[in-house]
């Protein structure tokens, strides 16, 4: 089914009919459904977006890189696109599904502001990282298997100059069994709001468990500084969804 508003943006309707059991993957099936996806399935999405473009401003240095890893169709991309006041910066959006980066570059290309944007279809891991003012994560570490995600940090802080940031959104877990069991509910509450049914919240959790892999906050924060930035601020809570920003001192 259409949105009358954006004709080529799709409801998500993935898990509403019974399906085998099988891992989620970011293929062509998601691309075309994410916006739909994405803004019904985290809470806390369509606030923390025009978010991004505040704090990108703030951070921002003249003459450096930003990067936005795990870019999808470029929603945080264009966010950071449109706080960034110096025309010497290079914006680069890196995902390894191509069929995000396709439509990515469809969005890059109906927006108009003027600073050009390169999209890079490479794994994050190994996407070349240099002379960063402001990085966004926007729940996409999640899905980067736990083992790796302090190198891929350290490599994040590494590269970024004093004075410079992370934006790091994520699905987290609790200590507590009773928050986590709480923090669940709502979120399986806000889904229902947003119209799914009992079965596609219960498929896609299945079909997401072992793909995302959430992390308590505390862990987050610890590595942060472990990787070599000098704060991580929690700016942004909604239920089991956060977004911190990670600071390199000046
Ligand atoms: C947004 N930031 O709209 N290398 C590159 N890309 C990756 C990797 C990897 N190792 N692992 C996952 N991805 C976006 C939303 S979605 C979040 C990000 C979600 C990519 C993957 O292909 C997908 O496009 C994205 O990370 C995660 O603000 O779907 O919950």
């Amino acid at each position: 089914m259409s949105d009358p508003k954006h004709p080529e943006q799709l409801t998500d309707r993935l898990f509403a009919t019974e399906r085998n059991p099988e891992d989620f993957r970011f293929d062509a099936s998601v691309a075309r459904v994410f916006p739909d996806m994405i803004r019904r399935s985290v809470p806390g999405y369509t606030t923390v977006i025009p978010m991004i473009e505040v704090i990108t401003e703030q951070y921002v240095q003249p003459g450096t890189n930003c990067y936005d890893l795990g870019c999808s169709l470029g929603a945080a991309t264009l966010a950071m696109r449109h706080g960034i006041a110096h025309a010497d910066c290079q914006l680069i959006g890196v995902d390894n599904s191509s069929a995000m980066i396709e439509r990515c570059e469809h969005y890059v290309a109906l927006d108009d502001h003027p600073l050009p944007v390169t999209l890079r279809c490479e794994d994050i891991l190994t996407t070349e990282l240099s002379n960063a003012s402001v990085t966004t994560l926007n729940y996409t570490l999640q899905f980067v298997p736990p083992a790796q995600r302090l190198g891929l940090l350290e490599r994040v802080a590494g590269a970024t100059r004093p004075g410079g940031a992370l934006i790091l959104s994520e699905k987290i877990r609790f200590e507590s069994e009773q928050e986590q069991d709480t923090q669940t509910r709502l979120h399986h509450e806000f889904k229902r709001a947003n119209g799914y049914s009992d079965l596609e919240i219960s498929q896609k959790r299945a079909a997401i468990e072992q793909v995302l892999i959430p992390e308590t906050l505390e862990t987050h924060r610890q590595r942060l500084l472990k990787a070599g930035f000098d704060q991580a601020l929690l700016w942004y809570q909604c239920f089991n969804f956060v977004s911190i920003l990670a600071i390199k001192a000046e």
